[in-house]
């Protein structure tokens, strides 16, 4: 992962434009990769990324496909770059949303009209309100406002470099969203020389803060015999997930993670137990953590889907929650980096190891899943079926619906599962998917979609066969909204039955196949995952009424909230 500390190499910039200063800071935290889709008033910065040496243009079919596809690229590579047109871009708003509640460092760079065109007013096309709205033409900077953590316009030589580090700055101290506008008669504009980069010192706490909130950690853990770690996604994004294992390691804490944070460590780990949810997730793991009486909640968000509808019991005698809001221990609060406190856990000097009995999740796994030539395929076979054959490489990106509920259940290696697990915005899925294959060219992507939310945003294959990217998709086709379903049904859940397995044909690129029975689908998966170049759909045929025992749990949960 880039380190947010990359200084600017000063003798290598001898004075650049505007537009190549911003293009080469993102390039020296990492990106190789900018999503979007072009404009009149972004085309100027257009050129210039076709113009780069190290960084490629990928174009997606849609603005907010492009965000998702940044966004999952941010997740697996700590930043990431989606760029376009002014106003009709907007439409890139829900993954900003997305990125901003889920924390994924996402940077959205928006062409503009030029400085002069603005100031005539006049009404010129995707601008929103020229004249008479309340505010301008700045509408959709009041829109982002409040969508990414720190805006910049881009409109003045003196002030853009300072603006374009500090926002980059922002962005990833705090992992979330920023903006860009760049006008385009400001894209080629010389910055003043002799140009000095602005520095951004890195972010250090108050020593004695920090010496006193682990003390207070050490007397807690030390009145502890069951203490537990509920891992949250703020660890995978600020990059500290070794920290934490090896304070867990150290002390023998065992560990579960949220459905958010899912894969914040090794789920082989003999510490790990498993997704905790409260009512919704597995009994052996809720079993688990009902019994500690001292919890580190850690780079959580105690959101309704990873709280099983805020049914998750936090009645533990002693309670410490690290995040990046700061850290509060039972009643006390401390305004301390949560990186600088989870970075030193592991060396308290706590005596004791702790002897809290862990049933690991492994263990639990059936050893083999015979596929039955005959049997109809259903949502438990797929999932036990493609347990089997998950290697570190795999990414799962999983859509919303049972494939997130029932996501949670599998096992996976470090970093390798990404969802809109919180947003829950439909859709993500290839688009994720996507961004992740770009971001890690080494690893495989295999997105689980169902049929609603593979018709949101399905023809960002067109970029898969474009740019030669081989996801596997697996689209659980239950004909229709079946997570809605189960909540209240009616025709609404209905969706059209495409001919999804003729979409290749469409795009004159990929591999669509359709099954029907358990076995159909084992050589349909082993076929895909042992060929790579080209990606595959598999469809896989259910029942309407065919939900994971995940999603079962969570129906129950919700159904008595709707009826309330
Ligand atoms: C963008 C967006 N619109 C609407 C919803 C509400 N919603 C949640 S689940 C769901 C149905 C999903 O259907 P499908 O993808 O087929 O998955 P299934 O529930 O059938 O497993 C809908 C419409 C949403 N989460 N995101
Ligand atoms: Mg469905």
């Amino acid at each position: 992962m880039p380190s947010s500390q990359n200084a600017p190499n000063i003798n290598a910039l001898p004075s650049p434009s505007i537009g190549q200063y911003l293009l080469d800071r993102l390039h020296d935290y990492g990106i190789l990769h900018i999503f979007g889709v072009p404009g009149d008033y972004v085309l100027r910065f257009n050129k210039l990324i076709e113009n780069h040496s190290d960084i490629k243009f990928i174009n997606t079919v849609r603005e907010n496909t492009a965000g998702y596809a940044a966004d999952g690229y941010a997740r697996m590579r700590g930043l990431g770059v989606a760029c376009i047109t002014y106003g009709v871009g907007i439409n890139i708003s829900n993954a900003l949303s997305q990125a901003y509640v889920e924390s994924s460092p996402l940077v959205a760079i928006s062409g503009a009209a030029g400085v002069e065109e603005f100031k005539q007013q006049k009404a010129r096309h995707h601008l929103i309100n020229t004249t008479t709205g309340p505010h301008g033409d700045r509408t959709q900077l009041e829109v982002f406002k409040n969508l990414t953590i720190d805006q910049g316009i881009l409109d003045n030589p003196k002030t853009a470099a300072h603006i374009i580090d500090r926002v980059l700055h922002n962005c990833l101290k705090h992992k979330k969203p920023v903006y860009f506008e760049l006008p385009r008669d400001c894209v080629d504009l010389p910055l003043p020389t002799p140009f000095t980069p602005s520095k951004h010192s890195p972010h250090i706490s108050d020593p004695d803060a920090l010496k006193e909130a682990l003390s207070e950690t050490k007397w807690i853990l030390s009145k502890s015999s069951r203490p537990m770690i509920w891992a949250g996604h703020e660890i995978l994004r600020f990059g500290l997930s070794q920290d934490l294992l090896s304070f867990a390691e150290t002390f023998h804490i065992p560990i579960v993670s949220s459905l958010l944070g899912k894969t914040v460590i090794d789920e082989h780990h003999s510490l790990f137990i498993g997704v905790y949810q409260g009512e919704m997730c597995l009994k052996d793991v809720a079993d688990a953590f009902h019994q500690c009486d001292c919890l580190l909640m850690a780079g959580l968000l105690l959101n309704d889907l990873d709280t099983g509808i805020f049914t998750a019991k936090l009645d533990q005698n002693q309670r410490i929650s690290a995040n990046q809001k700061g850290l509060t221990i039972g009643k006390h609060h401390y305004d301390i980096y949560f990186s600088d406190y989870i970075r030193a856990l592991k060396d308290l000097s706590l005596t004791k190891k702790f002897h809290f009995p862990v049933k690991s999740r492994y263990s639990h796994l059936p050893k083999e899943i015979k596929s039955n030539e005959n049997a109809k395929t259903t949502t438990k076979h797929v999932f036990q079926c493609l347990q089997q054959f998950i290697k570190p490489e795999h990414i799962i990106v999983s859509d919303v619906g049972d494939c997130l509920f029932a996501s949670a259940d599998l096992v996976l290696y470090y970093n390798s599962f990404m969802a809109s697990a919180y947003f829950a915005s439909l859709g993500f899925g290839i688009p994720g998917a996507i961004g992740a294959q770009l971001a890690e060219p080494n690893r495989r992507a295999i997105a689980i979609i169902g049929d609603g939310g593979f018709q949101m945003t399905a023809m960002e294959l067109a970029t898969a066969v474009r740019y030669h990217l081989d996801p596997v998709v697996i689209l659980l086709n239950n004909h229709g909204y079946g997570t809605e379903r189960i909540l209240l049904e009616g025709s609404y859940n209905d969706i059209l039955n495409w001919n999804y397995t003729l979409i290749p044909k469409v795009l004159g690129g990929g591999v669509g196949i359709k099954v029907e029975t358990e076995q159909a689908f084992e050589s349909a998966l082993k076929q895909a995952l042992s060929q790579r170049g080209e990606f595959y759909l598999i469809e896989v045929e259910l029942e309407k009424l065919d939900f994971s025992p995940a999603l079962n749990r969570l129906g129950e949960l919700l159904g008595q909230e709707i009826n309330r």
